[in-house]
């Protein structure tokens, strides 16, 4: 499974003001704290109240990056506050993401073969959010079908069906389920799959980690294999690491978590 870790997001407010007070310490410390939890990614948004979105991006790469290796998710809508970070970036980034309209796809495709990056591609297109799993194979076709006319190859996508909160779009979890495992017979070698997990519980009073947790091992089943979630819920990551036990990803110990966290 790849962790994408989703905690350096300005939507917390928290990290809104670290990065508006330049507060590198706050952000080292959620960067070194998700990695050492499990994080192979880590996704990087600077949230809806940045007044200055190109320089507040930067500075958070050239802040994560002092302190951890791994490669980041660059999570915004603006392709140019993307493109001016991934040139900051030491490492392979994931541009976090394309929809699946013709226009944003070419600009984001184009960006991602001249810098070598990952994609995510959301089943999303100006119409909207999808409500069925069928629209949502025909948004991901689109999305495959021109990632491929550009040379990127299905290992570097990874397609999102959007998960949504389960309290006000309940019957969307098993559209998302099916989703998933029909994203992944899409093309051979298989393309990666995606989701928010946090976005399932949002809004949710009382057993979040719960509803997370169930939700991931659920789709984990149906073939998901990355996953932007909090990595420091124990519990969530004791689940996602049995879940890979289950499914026959790694050899059984008796000390399988143990064992896990020590590679
Ligand atoms: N797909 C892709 N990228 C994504 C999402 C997705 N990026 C953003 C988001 N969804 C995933 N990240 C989060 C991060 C936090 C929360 C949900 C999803 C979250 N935050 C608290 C809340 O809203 O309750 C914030 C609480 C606070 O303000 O302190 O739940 O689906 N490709």
């Amino acid at each position: 499974m790849i962790i994408i870790g989703e905690l350096i997001n300005g939507m917390y407010k928290d990290v809104s003001k670290a990065i508006s007070n330049r507060e590198a310490d706050v952000i080292q410390h959620l960067a070194e704290e998700q990695v050492k939890a499990g994080a192979n990614i880590l996704d990087v948004n600077i949230g809806p109240y940045s007044n200055n979105v190109n320089d507040d991006m930067k500075w958070l790469v050239e802040t994560i990056q002092k302190v951890v290796m791994v490669p980041l998710s660059l999570d915004s809508t603006r392709l140019d506050v993307i493109e001016e970070s991934m040139k900051l970036a030491t490492n392979r980034v994931v541009i976090n993401s394309t929809s699946a309209d013709e226009d944003k796809m070419s600009m984001v495709f184009e960006l991602a073969k001249k810098y070598n990056a990952q994609v995510i591609g959301i089943a999303l297109d100006s119409s909207g959010v999808p409500l069925s799993r069928d629209k949502r194979l025909e948004l991901a076709v689109k999305i495959v079908a021109k990632a491929a006319g550009y040379g990127i190859s299905a290992d570097d996508l990874y397609l999102d069906p959007i998960a949504m909160p389960i309290n006000v779009a309940q019957a969307q979890a098993r559209e998302v389920m099916e989703s998933i495992r029909e994203f992944r017979m899409l093309c051979n070698p298989s393309p990666n799959t995606v989701i928010g997990l946090s976005n399932v519980s949002q809004g949710t009073k009382g057993h979040r980690s719960l509803l997370d947790r169930t939700f991931l091992v659920m789709a984990m089943a149906s073939g998901l294999t990355a996953v932007i979630l909090d990595p420091l819920d124990k519990e969530l990551m004791d689940a996602m690491i049995t879940a890979e036990l289950i499914l026959n990803k790694n050899i059984y110990c008796d000390s399988f978590l143990e064992a896990y966290r020590k590679k």
